[in-house]
C-alpha cells in the first residue's frame, strides 16, 4: 500500500455535497482506504476569476493502485459526478480531483505529473493539505508548512 494525497474541488451545483460525496467515492476505489479528510474551505476562484467561489478539501488515502490507475479512478469519479470538460482551462466544474502527491513517486508523462506542478501557487490546495500533513516533504519543493507560509491565503475561509 502506498500513501497518497488528493485535492478535491467544486464550484457548480451543491459544491459542498459534491466534495463530501467525493470523499466517500475515494473510499470505494478498489484497493484503496480513506485515511483522513481535511476541513472544507471556501476559496476565491484562482486562474479564471469570473466564476463562483470553490469548496476545496484534501484527502489522505492509501492504495494498491498504480499512479495511472489512481488517476483513472479519479476521472471516473468526476464523470459520475456529472463533470463535463469544457474548453476553458481553469473553468467551473462540478467536481475536480487532482493527485497532489504519491509517496516516493516523481514522474511526468502525457497523463500525469507528480507531485502536482502547481501546489506551491495555490492556497486552496496548501490549506487543506496542511490539515493532513504539515511536515510532508514534496520532492523538490520543500514542506507543506513552508510552502503555505510563503503565500497569501487570506481570501480562504475554513468552514465549520
Ligand atoms: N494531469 C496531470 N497531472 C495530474 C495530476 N497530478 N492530477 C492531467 C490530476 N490530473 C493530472 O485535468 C486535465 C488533465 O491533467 C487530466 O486529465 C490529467 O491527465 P483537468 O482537471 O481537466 O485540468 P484543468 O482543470 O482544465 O487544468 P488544471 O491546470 O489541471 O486545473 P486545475 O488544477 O484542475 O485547476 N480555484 C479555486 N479556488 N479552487 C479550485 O479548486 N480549480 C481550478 C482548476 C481553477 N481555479 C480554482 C480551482
Ligand atoms: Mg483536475
Amino acid at each position: 500500500m502506498t500513501e497518497a494525497f488528493i485535492a478535491l474541488g467544486s464550484n457548480l451545483g451543491d459544491a459542498r455535497a459534491q466534495v463530501s460525496g467525493a470523499f466517500d467515492a475515494l473510499a470505494q476505489l478498489p484497493g484503496t482506504r480513506l485515511l483522513a479528510r481535511s476541513h472544507l474551505y471556501l476559496t476565491p476562484p484562482w486562474g479564471m476569476l469570473e466564476q463562483p467561489p470553490f469548496i476545496n478539501a484534501a484527502a489522505r488515502i492509501d492504495t494498491s493502485l498504480s499512479p495511472h490507475e489512481l488517476l483513472d479512478g479519479l476521472l471516473a469519479i468526476e464523470r459520475a459526478a456529472g463533470r463535463v470538460r469544457g474548453a476553458e482551462r481553469w473553468g467551473p466544474r462540478t467536481l475536480d480531483l487532482d493527485v497532489l502527491h504519491i509517496d516516493g513517486v516523481s514522474l511526468a508523462d502525457e497523463q500525469l505529473t507528480l507531485p502536482h506542478p502547481r501546489i506551491r501557487e495555490r492556497a486552496f490546495v496548501l490549506l487543506p493539505l496542511h490539515d493532513l500533513a504539515p511536515d510532508l516533504q514534496l520532492p523538490g519543493q520543500g514542506t507543506v508548512a513552508g510552502l503555505l507560509a510563503a503565500i497569501d491565503a487570506s481570501g480562504c475561509e475554513r468552514l465549520p
